[in-house]
């Protein structure tokens, strides 16, 4: 039985509401209004998701003046990575070869991603480049989104902006929709004077909200689905007269901003957008792929039992990988709303799981705390890699790949240096392997040079390269992976050590060495375990395309940890490797310091502020493939391996 809250009194006693759906039926008080700055918990938060239309294609539409009209797919290698609409009505998807779809569609554009090649200083277009001399670039694309970004940030200053990939970002809209409605609505400035609860009073009933053109408004029953008869057995049809609510209000107020939001960028850049917007993040990201290609969709609060219930929670973003699986094995059930009529579901994850695994119950019910936050604008390494279909056997093989990944590194730093002029990174790192569990890396300082130039990190990186691997031609290496990256990136300090740069080759004497995972030691803990484990999410299939940040939270320090920004490596096997990758490194850390802890009374400790650091300097580049190992993490099974147990 529904009946949201009356704007009479608290109203609370008089409220019958699904239990289970509570928190979307509060009642709104001056305070909820007035009290700056809203919180996560503030009733009239509005957040939106806004992701580009088949981005890449669109972007490569742009480029070469094609008419948005005509099919068009953007190609990386083999595989297409980016589909635009009109190619998909000839049923060409991500999933298909280049070949078949121009079988399909024979007047189909094929564009292949640029890509670099020995002597590149920049990436070039080639039709058919060869995926064993070239290495692919994404810079385009990542300029393109930094100009969205920018024009969001112009257009909404009082909006919060979370980059969430190359072509999404969250935004809070809840500071912009409230100044709106305070300028709407001005007798929502102050309580009425009669009033004897002052700010706890309940606003006076809201106006009708004004929905027309805005977007696709989710209904609060919504019809049975495409090829069915009858109703999901999973709605509980609702009133279609459910009262409006004060948040219904914001969030037709953050409808229009985005609307507006969305033409801006289309007028400017003449990429089409869509948004989702709801009460959260979990529900803003859901909604925005309810009906695609340049349209909004609404998710009222009153609409979201209903939107969630017959749902099969492995399309949920952060469910869709082993952990919905786990949850499917766990519990043999497949919808929302058969975990939830598990009336011990949320007691039982608890107590079984801790406290951390709460949040799938919590998203069930439409609830999701996570910020937006803005990330910083820099990122603090650079990662340029490459999978190598034909391994590097030779030492003397390494450099001319050496080169192709400095050409590429360079271009970003030095795109970077075109914003951020004293933009500098601290060091240079190359780590070469066999597999996720035999490499090696080495590292040194970043010295300053004028100009940055792709020869002079090709001469770091081979000096490093001979460091590790020697200069021994006979010695077969079967490198498969290579990668040479910058870390502790600043533009703060730069002015001081281009500075020194001109006395100093390299760190000067009593500066502190540099470290390189500051990725892992800075970050901080997730804010929330939705945002943990949406990330961990990535680490299986998403296909959403949030492939430029990956992190997890290590079950030994939980700490998050990310991986170096994996721009170059646009495919889910390569993003799943990056994490691997990141994984393996910061099990390095914690291999250290268990070493520090191990060493004997009276003999010298080794000294762990960040133990791959001291490894390194100590100028063991140890192969990482570990016999003896840091303590490996208990095996758990089941859903337990995804929750750290309180
Ligand atoms: P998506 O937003 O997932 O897809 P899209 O923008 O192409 O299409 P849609 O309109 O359905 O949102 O990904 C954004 C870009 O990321 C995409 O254009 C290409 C790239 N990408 C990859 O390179 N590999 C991948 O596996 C995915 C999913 C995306
Ligand atoms: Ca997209
Ligand atoms: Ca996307």
């Amino acid at each position: 039985m529904f009946k949201p809250p009356s704007s009479k009194g608290k109203g609370r006693a008089e409220v019958v509401i699904d239990p289970d759906f509570e928190d979307l039926f509060p009642v709104i008080t001056y305070r909820h209004v007035l009290s700056p700055p809203p919180g996560a918990r503030n009733p009239l938060r509005v957040i939106a998701l806004c992701d580009s239309d088949a981005f890449y294609a669109a972007c490569e539409q742009g480029r070469l003046g094609i008419d948005p009209s005509r099919p068009l797919v953007v190609r990386q290698w083999e595989a297409l990575i980016a589909v635009n609409y009109p190619a998909r009505k000839y049923g060409i998807s991500r999933m298909s070869k280049w070949k078949d779809a121009l079988e399909k569609c024979p007047e189909l554009v094929v564009v292949h991603v640029a890509t670099y090649r020995e002597g590149d200083t920049e990436p070039q277009y080639r039709e058919n480049p060869d995926t064993q001399t070239h290495k692919i670039s994404l810079d385009f694309y990542r300029r393109e989104s930094m100009k969205i970004l920018a024009i969001f940030k112009e257009c909404l200053p009082s909006g919060e902006i979370e980059k969430a990939s190359i072509d999404e970002a969250f935004i809070d809209l809840t500071t912009p929709v409230r100044e709106e409605m305070l300028e709407r609505y001005p007798y929502l400035r102050q309580v009425p004077e009669e009033s004897s609860e002052s700010l706890d009073t309940p606003l006076p009933p809201p106006p009708t909200p004004f929905w027309d053109g805005l977007g696709n408004l989710v209904p609060i029953n919504p019809p049975p689905s495409e090829g069915e008869d009858t109703q999901s057995e999973h709605v509980r049809t609702l009133p279609e007269d459910v009262p409006i609510t004060w948040h219904d209000i914001a969030l037709s107020i953050g409808a229009e901003i985005m609307h507006g939001l969305r033409a801006e960028v289309r007028k400017q850049l003449g990429y089409t957008m869509s948004a989702g917007i709801s009460r959260n993040k979990f529900l803003a990201k859901l909604v925005a792929s309810y009906k695609k290609f340049d349209s909004q969709s609404i998710l009222r609060n009153a609409a979201i039992p209903n939107y969630l219930r017959p749902l099969p929670f492995q399309k949920i973003r952060f469910l869709g990988g082993k952990l919905g699986q786990a949850l499917v094995d766990e519990y043999s059930v497949s919808t929302v709303d058969e975990l939830m009529c598990l009336r011990m579901f949320a007691d039982d994850i608890q107590r079984r799981f801790g406290d951390e695994s709460i949040w799938i119950y919590e998203i069930f019910r439409g609830i999701d705390r996570s910020e937006v936050k803005e990330k910083a604008a820099l990122n603090k390494s650079m990662l340029a890699a490459k999978n190598l279909p034909q391994p590097i056997m030779k030492t003397s093989d390494g450099p001319s790949w050496l080169r192709v990944l400095a050409a590429e590194l360079v271009m970003r730093l030095n795109d970077i240096r075109e914003e951020l002029p004293l933009t500098w990174p601290k060091t240079i790192v190359l780590s070469a392997r066999k597999s996720y569990t035999d490499g090696k890396r080495k590292q040194c300082p970043f010295p300053f040079a004028n100009p940055l130039t792709a020869d002079f990190v090709a001469s770091l990186a081979e000096k490093l390269w001979k460091e590790i691997m020697g200069a021994d031609d006979s010695i077969p290496l079967n490198v498969r992976f290579i990668s040479l990256g910058f870390t502790g990136v600043d533009a703060g300090e730069a002015g001081q050590r281009s500075l020194e740069g001109f006395f100093h080759q390299g760190v000067p004497p009593g500066r502190k060495p540099p470290s390189n995972s500051k990725s892992a030691s800075d970050s901080k803990p997730a804010s929330g375990p939705i945002a943990s484990n949406s990330k961990r999410k990535r680490e299986t299939i998403d296909g959403d395309g949030e492939h430029d940040s990956l992190s997890f939270v290590c079950s030994r320090c939980h700490q998050r940890v990310s991986a170096p920004d994996t721009g170059s490596l646009g495919c889910e096997e390569s993003r799943v490797a990056a994490l691997g990758r990141a994984r393996m490194e910061h099990d390095d850390f914690h291999f250290a310091q268990d070493l520090a802890k191990k060493s004997a009374p009276g003999q010298p400790s080794l000294r762990v502020s960040d133990g791959r650091q001291q490894l390194e300097e100590s100028g063991s580049s140890r192969p990482l493939k570990r016999k003896k190992g840091p303590p490996s993490r208990p095996k758990e099974e089941g859903i337990a391996k995804f929750f750290v147990r309180k």
